[in-house]
């Protein structure tokens, strides 16, 4: 073989949680990966993004046999307060769903514990690869081509995972005639900040103000993570700390808001809200899952689930492939994976709609909005349509 050629089963683009789960998923069946990232660990650590993970995600991590640290600092939720115009209306996950909860653990600690399980088990995880581009997966003998250090790489593999996130080369590679993409972009946008204080309440608190909406999350006891809606033409910078704590607690109701510990910022970012799907996910050889296939708005929570479960059946085909020697899995992937996201992509919408103060409202829209949150209130029924949602369809 070539000296810069190597081989392997299946070639995964993305070091993201996909990837990582993907990849330890398919070594504990025995089937070979590699795993390529344009950037370093440390960038992939850096970024803070999800915080809450359905029992589902839970399950394939304990799965992956790396859900120990999550067992041990995950903290179980069994519901979360919505609060519209400042009435506080509690969703009881466990009762509405015969018991289901949600465990509040971080993207960034779920991503490093699949790296570490990975470096553990001497996979291989090539970081800071440039102009990773996939090839002839329409044929039999895919393969993957990268730089490192200015120096052109190839390699050979059965199959191309592309899990490499929604501006990534994997989606980018398939002609637009081979695809139909569906997107709707929100107008507004979220500022995150993290700040090493105790969370304001056990549970999180999604409100809905006239001042627009504002998420009070955590990732521990004493490590919180809360969100305000912001203008699409807001820069961070825009942002002091200080202005971002009136606002924090302008958008609460008072039995919150005298309670909210302020500290400095570990971290503050801006990110867009959009809907997005491609469909099909398969192109021959090429698979796509998480943020690479779709995107929801972080409102319902589900971003990281449904990447979860795109891994699930896609890490189900393919030791089907290679155990059983059968393609169905492959071959209905795309089709089970869709199912499941459209589902999450309405949930997401539909608690983004409800949930956020829309610059073109009308006082007729306010007034549906606001009928929206009575629905929930009032009738059981919906509430529990809204926590059996919030937990997770089962994958
Ligand atoms: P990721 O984007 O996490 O990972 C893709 C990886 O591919 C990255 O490491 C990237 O460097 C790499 N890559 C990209 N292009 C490449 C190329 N050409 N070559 C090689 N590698 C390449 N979800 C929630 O549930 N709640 C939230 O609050 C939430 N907040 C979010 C905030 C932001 C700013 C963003 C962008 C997403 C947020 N999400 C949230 C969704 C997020 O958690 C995703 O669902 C999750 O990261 C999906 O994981 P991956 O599919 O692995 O994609
Ligand atoms: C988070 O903790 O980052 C988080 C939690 C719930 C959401 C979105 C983000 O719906």
């Amino acid at each position: 073989m070539e000296a810069n050629t190597m081989r392997t089963q299946v070639a995964i683009i993305g070091s993201g949680p996909s990837g990582l789960l993907l990849g330890q998923l398919l070594y504990r069946a025995g089937i070979d990966t590699i795993i390529l990232d344009r950037v370093d660990r440390d960038y992939i650590l850096g970024r803070i993004r999800a915080g809450v993970l359905e029992e589902g995600t839970a399950a394939l991590m304990d799965q992956a046999g790396v859900g120990g640290r999550m067992r041990t600092e995950g903290l179980p939720h069994d519901g979360f307060d919505l609060v519209y115009d400042g009435e506080i209306h509690r969703i009881d996950l466990a009762n509405l769903t015969g018991g289901k909860r949600v465990l509040v653990y971080g993207q960034t600690e779920l991503t490093h514990d699949l790296m570490d399980a990975r470096d553990a088990e001497g996979l291989l995880s090539i970081y800071d690869a440039d102009n990773v581009q996939p090839h002839d997966y329409d044929g039999a003998q895919p393969y993957v081509t990268y730089e490192e250090n200015g120096v052109s790489k190839r390699i050979d593999c059965d199959f191309i995972a592309g899990c490499d996130g929604f501006h990534g080369a994997s989606r980018a590679s398939v002609p637009a005639s081979a695809l139909q993409v569906f997107e709707k972009i929100y107008p507004f946008g979220w500022l995150g900040m993290l700040s090493q204080v105790p969370p304001v309440s056990d549970e999180l608190i999604y409100s809905n103000h006239g001042r627009g909406f504002a998420l009070c999350s955590m990732r521990s006891k004493t490590l919180s993570r809360y969100y305000v809606q912001c203008s699409l033409e807001d820069k961070v910078e825009d942002w002091s700390e200080d202005r971002f704590w009136d606002e924090l607690r302008r958008r609460l109701p008072e039995r919150f808001a005298d309670d909210v510990v302020t500290g400095p910022a570990l971290e503050m970012s801006i990110a867009p809200l959009r809907s997005f799907v491609c469909e099909p996910l398969r192109f021959g050889r090429l698979f796509l899952a998480g943020d690479a296939a779709h995107i929801v708005p972080p409102t319902g929570a589900k971003g990281l689930n449904l990447a979860a479960s795109d891994v699930h059946y896609l890490y189900e085909a393919l030791r089907e492939h290679y155990e059983e020697k059968s393609d169905a899995g492959l071959d209905n992937y795309s089709a089970k994976a869709l199912h499941r996201v459209w589902n999450a992509e309405r949930f997401s919408w539909w608690m983004t709609s409800m949930m956020h103060r829309f610059p073109d409202m009308s006082d007729f829209d306010r007034r549906i909005q606001r009928a929206e949150f009575s629905q929930v209130v009032q009738f059981e029924a919906a509430s529990a349509t809204l926590a059996e949602n919030y937990v997770g369809m089962p994958f």
